[in-house]
């Protein structure tokens, strides 16, 4: 941000439409704003610097600095999910059942932003729990929490098991397509009225249900927030530098610093600590495997 703008009022974008983003000025009222060229480009999360052009329309002059940035890489393009957030709630699914790859990467963005991340796996009142459960186990084996809801068939439970977790946060919620993740919002803020897809719909039409990443409070004193946002296919991390992914899983890092040559790839290296792990089963298989094929298409140029 520079000097010149710093008189003008701060707001946060809570919407982005193409071009357009809804920004939400320090009295809670929420307007159309369009940024002013390219330096103005802006995500849901941010604070901005804003003016005032009509009576409901305004102009973002400037981007504050961004404490993060949640974003994926694919191939061609880079997409932000949010900015500025205090954590990840990472929502998987009995059913449609999860990638295990996709679960990887998010968890990758996550750690390589800075965000702290926790799991939840959503729709336990469906008959494959256990097999989903043992899917996660390494999960929870690496320190992470993995939190049980079946938003629809026990709101009362899940919501008592998400509310302390959220307080007083910016909580964004990620995860595949109809997973629960507008229920999850609906559930926590009566008012929301997210869309709810119909799964087999949603999931046979290849559409998602939410086309928008969308921010809502959750109290009046906006203090705790949730962030709804599209289901995701594809998660690139062409963002990561090769070298650096080992370091990105907690289980693998573990085990780094006993490889004997220090830029071991982990693959086909002697001595090699992380493989030493995997075979003493410290490291899941299928963790390694998806290290093997993320790392694969992080080495592989693009021309
Ligand atoms: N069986 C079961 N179904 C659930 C549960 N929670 C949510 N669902 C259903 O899952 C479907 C998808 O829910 P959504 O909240 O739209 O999922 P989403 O993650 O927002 O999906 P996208 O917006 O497409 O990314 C809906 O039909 C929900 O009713 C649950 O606890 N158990
Ligand atoms: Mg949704
Ligand atoms: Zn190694």
């Amino acid at each position: 941000m520079t000097a010149k703008h710093a008189n003008l009022d701060l707001g946060l974008v809570v919407r982005g439409h193409g071009r357009h983003y809804i920004v939400e000025d320090s009295d809670g009222r929420r307007r159309v704003c369009h940024p002013r060229g390219k330096k103005s480009d802006c995500v849901v999360g941010d604070q901005v610097r804003w003016a005032e052009v009509s009576a409901d329309e305004g102009v973002i002059e400037a981007v504050e600095p961004r404490r993060n940035l949640l974003f994926r890489q694919d191939e061609w393009k880079t997409k932000s999910f949010a900015a500025n957030l205090d954590q990840l709630l990472i929502l998987v699914a009995v059913e449609p059942v999860f990638s295990e790859s996709q679960l990887c990467r998010a968890l990758i963005a996550a750690e390589s932003a800075g965000i702290a991340a926790t799991i939840a796996l959503n729709k336990t009142d469906l008959p494959g729990a256990d097999a989903a459960r043992a899917r996660l186990q390494p999960y929870r084996d690496m320190g992470l929490t993995v939190m049980e809801l079946a938003l629809k068939a026990d709101p009362v439970a899940s919501r008592a098991r998400l509310a302390p977790w959220l307080q007083g946060k910016r909580s964004f919620v990620l995860g595949p397509s109809g997973t629960g993740k507008s229920t999850l919002i609906n559930l926590l803020i009566p008012d929301a009225q997210a869309q709810v897809g119909d799964i087999s719909q949603a999931l046979n039409s290849g559409r998602h249900t939410t086309t928008t990443t969308q921010w809502y409070w959750m109290d009046a004193d906006r203090e705790s927030a949730l962030i709804d946002s599209p289901g995701f296919q594809e998660f690139g991390l062409k963002q990561i530098e090769p070298a650096q992914l080992p370091l990105l899983m907690p289980d693998l890092r573990a085990h780094a610093g006993d490889c004997r040559f220090y830029n071991c790839t982990h693959q086909h290296e002697p001595g090699c600590g992380v493989r030493a792990a995997l075979e003493a089963g410290q490291i899941s298989a299928s963790r390694y495997r998806i290290y093997g094929e993320i790392l694969q298409e992080l080495s592989s140029k693009r021309w």
